[in-house]
């Protein structure tokens, strides 16, 4: 059986990265499709990715009129692919943070998961040019989720993952409320709460080079109170 793999990466001001990231991504993978969630870039990047997908039939691009959040361009995605008959889909961030040679590895370990996490904090997996700020932060963050949502996970803040078809049609897209980190730790706990089998491999996570973060404080601080309404709501 050939099975059919999406990598969707959502984009707002990539235009230093997106090109080269997609040529990447081919390089290491060549079959698999990519899809580009766009919401309406100011610097050219929606364009750009136009230009290829008018030359590759691999590349495909949904364009959202604004700046609508990582959480619903994700879901956006997660339908297409669900529509489209995908096997296997990534989440990856169009910045290079999230390297393209780990895709096979991730693939791999599909074979025995549902959910494929990209760890920064177990063995292996790490995090190069971040401050000490924000490293606590983020493994604050992971740490403060595990233990309310009672989960085993290591890293449940990153957005380099691998759902199967079957993971995301357990799961009621229409009802994810998150967005910005906080959409992360949602996803894995409603593929957690069916009982479906998530593996964590480790990655090294780097800090683009080009662009700038659309992190936010805010996202922050929507993640701390929405651990609690994932917690609450029944899934
Ligand atoms: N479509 C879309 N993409 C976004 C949005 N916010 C961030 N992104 C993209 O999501 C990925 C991760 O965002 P980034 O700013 O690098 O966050 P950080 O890695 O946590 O600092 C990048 O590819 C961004 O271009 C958004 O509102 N809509
Ligand atoms: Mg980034």
């Amino acid at each position: 059986m050939n099975s059919k793999s999406l990598v969707i990466i959502p984009t707002y001001n990539e235009i230093e990265n997106i090109e080269p990231l997609i040529h990447k991504v081919h390089g290491v993978l060549p079959e698999t499709s990519i899809l580009v969630i766009d919401d309406n870039s100011q610097d050219g990047t929606t364009e750009m990715v136009e230009k290829i997908k008018s030359s590759d039939s691999r590349v495909d691009l949904i364009r959202r009129p604004g700046k609508l959040g990582l959480g619903t361009a994700y879901i956006a995605g997660f339908k297409y692919a669900i529509e489209k008959g995908y096997d296997f889909i990534f989440e990856m961030d169009g910045d290079f943070s999230h390297d393209p040679a780990y895709l096979p590895a991730f693939l791999t370990a599909a074979k025995e998961a549902d959910l494929v996490i990209g760890s920064r904090y177990i063995p292996g997996g790490g995090v190069v040019n971040w401050s000490f700020f924000r490293k606590l932060i983020s493994i604050g963050g992971s740490i403060y989720s595990r233990l309310i949502l009672a989960m085993p996970y290591k890293d449940l803040t990153g957005g380099f993952k691998c759902f199967r078809r079957e993971a995301l049609m357990a799961i009621p897209l229409d009802d994810v409320f998150s967005e910005g980190y906080s959409f992360q730790i949602e996803m894995t706990y409603r593929v957690h709460k069916k009982g479906m089998r998530i593996r964590e491999i480790p990655i090294i996570f780097k800090e683009r080079v080009g662009g700038k973060s659309k992190m936010s404080k805010k996202i922050f601080i929507e993640a701390i109170f929405r651990v609690w309404q994932i917690k609450l709501t029944s899934l």
